[in-house]
């Protein structure tokens, strides 16, 4: 089995240990970190949701499934790091949040640490994030970009919400929006007004650059 697959397997099992050894054993083997999270570990997510939803999986695996990816992600974290062009080129400020009613913030902290690596400053809200607490934020600090969020179909609807509310005081231009997240979808971005999505954390960087330079 090669190496991401093995990194696959180790989250659907909710190995911490292996997921630890094989991201170790990644950077020996000078894998590209970014690439090792987004085809080995996300990837045994994606399994392990299908595998909720169908019933054979439960939340407490779940929840195991999520720390063993965050701690094969810690361990890649550093490699990232130094292999970005942060200290080179400042991009502009991104407030990134996950959007209320939602815990999920696997993803968004893999987009926060791209992004940060890319060159932004980022201001991190965290998780479950009132629309208006978003607008205060970026408000205060003059953020570049908005970066929104969501793993459920639920909590999607509030990102057409932080849409009207910036329309509606007037500041829509001042601060584009790119959202993102499992079940959000190029067109739905689309349709809610938002001014980017990207599918994935590589992505996201693309999307802000694109947008800081607006
Ligand atoms: C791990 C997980 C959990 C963990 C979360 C741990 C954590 N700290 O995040 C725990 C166990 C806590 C959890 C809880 C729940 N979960 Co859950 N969970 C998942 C799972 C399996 C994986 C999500 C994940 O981390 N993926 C890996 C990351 C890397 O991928 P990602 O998040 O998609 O992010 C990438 C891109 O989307 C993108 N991206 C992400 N954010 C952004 C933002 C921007 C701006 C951009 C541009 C891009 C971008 O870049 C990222 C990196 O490439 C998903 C299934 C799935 N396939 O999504 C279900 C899933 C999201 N969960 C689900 C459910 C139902 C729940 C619970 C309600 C279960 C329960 N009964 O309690 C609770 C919800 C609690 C709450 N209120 O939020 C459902 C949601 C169904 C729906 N309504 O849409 C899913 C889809 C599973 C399923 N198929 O049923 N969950």
């Amino acid at each position: 089995m090669d190496s991401l697959k093995q990194m696959a397997e180790a989250v659907i099992a909710g190995d911490v240990e292996q997921c630890v050894s094989l991201a170790r054993q990644a950077i020996q083997d000078n894998l590209d970190p970014v690439e090792v999270i987004q085809q080995g570990f996300s990837n045994g997510m994606d399994t392990v949701g299908r595998k909720f939803e169908s019933g054979e999986m439960f939340l407490p695996e779940m929840m195991q499934a999520a720390e063993a990816m965050n701690a094969g992600v810690a361990v890649l974290k550093p490699a990232i790091e130094s292999s970005g062009s942060g200290s080179l080129q400042e991009f502009g400020k991104v407030v990134l949040a996950t959007i209320q009613g939602d815990m999920h913030d696997i993803g968004k902290n893999i987009v926060k640490l791209l992004l940060a690596t890319s060159g932004f400053e980022i201001t991190d809200l965290g998780k479950d994030v009132k629309v208006a607490a978003i607008i205060d934020r970026a408000e205060e600090v003059q953020a570049s970009v908005i970066g929104v969020s969501a793993l459920m179909t639920t909590t999607m609807g509030y990102m057409p919400d932080l849409i009207q509310e910036l329309q509606e005081l007037g500041i829509k231009a001042e601060f584009p929006v790119m959202v993102g997240g499992a079940p959000v979808t190029e067109e739905w971005a689309k349709e809610i007004g938002a001014d980017g999505y990207a599918k994935d954390a590589v992505g996201a960087v693309r999307v802000a650059k694109g947008l800081a330079q607006k």
